[in-house]
């Protein structure tokens, strides 16, 4: 099926989606229901989803019923930066240049509304009946596997026990694969899913997302060093204090970038696969120049 809207409207119709679906999770008279909203409305940059929705749209896949798979994620990974920003973890302030939940709320609040958020997504994705039993399984399953103690939290842990000892380039490679890659593969392994695109493209989307991955978080710890607070919208050198083991500290800020602009041409290169691997008019080839324009966003200019 063809979508009439381009990504950037169906974006912003994804927004209220995003939003309006608590309603249906979470008992109005609570508070519970007041965090994870303020949580997922302090304006994140919905990446996973429009990562998911770009490779439904490239499949010619429905994007409205990919909604609530792409809702599911996004709730996921907010709950994911509410525990994160806990004192228990990173003990930030401020997010994204607002309040953190727990300063917003409460500790136990934001405790919760995490817990929701996490649970809520996984019956939002069981409750779209407009997808097949085995479809919604599959994206249940591989969500749970990407978030879990295989994936996202285990990378937590093991950045959390590895802070104040200097690790290997590969064990730091190896939690990040875990807790920033998990969930950017899974967006794009869902959208694959969802459009069913052949094997052959969803390989190499899925090696663009491990790109990705990889860039997103070199990227994020080289933006705590090069960038202040008002840029970041979180306190910049928290790292430091925190004594994380980072790119920037393992590798230095050259090598760092130099990894950096790496991944991005590796990521690249497997979109330019993907285009010489389908026939183009049975695909949107467009969505693959989105895919390749949301590598700016991990892009760090440097004056040369
Ligand atoms: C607490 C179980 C648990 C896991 C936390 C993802 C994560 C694991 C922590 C966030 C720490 C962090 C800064 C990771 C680096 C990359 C990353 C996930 C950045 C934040 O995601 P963006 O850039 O944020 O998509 P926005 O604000 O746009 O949603």
């Amino acid at each position: 099926m063809e979508n009439k809207m381009s990504l950037a409207q169906q974006m912003t119709v994804f927004e209220t989606y995003l939003i309006e679906a608590v309603n249906d999770y979470a008992d109005d008279s609570l508070t519970l229901k007041e965090a994870m909203t303020y949580s997922l409305s302090t304006g994140g940059k919905r990446f996973r989803p429009m990562l998911l929705l770009a490779v439904v749209e490239f499949g010619k896949g429905n994007l409205t019923e990919a909604f609530p798979v792409a809702a599911a994620l996004e709730w996921i990974h907010t709950y994911s930066l509410i525990h994160d920003d806990l004192p228990a973890m990173d003990n930030d302030d401020y997010r994204r240049g607002k309040l953190t939940t727990h300063k917003k709320f409460n500790e136990g609040i934001a405790i919760l509304a995490g817990d929701a958020l996490l649970t809520a997504a996984f019956s939002l994705i069981l409750n779209q009946e407009e997808l097949s039993n085995k479809k919604r399984v599959q994206l249940a399953k591989n969500l749970a596997f990407a978030s879990g103690p295989k994936g996202m939290v285990s990378g937590q842990m093991n950045d959390i026990e590895g802070e104040r000892k200097t690790l290997t380039l590969e064990e730091l490679e190896n939690i990040h694969v875990q807790k920033t890659g998990a969930l950017i593969e899974y967006a794009i392994s869902a959208g694959s899913l969802l459009a069913d695109v052949p094997v052959n493209a969803s390989t190499s989307l899925l090696n663009y997302a491990k790109h990705l991955g990889l860039a997103y978080q070199i990227h994020n710890d080289l933006k705590d060093v090069v960038y202040s607070q008002d840029e970041s919208g979180k306190r910049a050198g928290n790292d430091a204090e925190l004594e994380k083991n980072t790119y920037p500290s393992l590798l230095g800020l050259k090598e760092s970038m130099a990894q950096l602009n790496k991944q991005i041409v590796a990521a690249t290169n497997e979109i330019n696969q993907v285009k010489k691997s389908v026939d183009s008019q049975l695909f949107n080839m467009e969505s693959l120049e989105t895919l390749i324009k949301m590598l700016d966003y991990v892009r760090i200019e440097t004056e040369a």
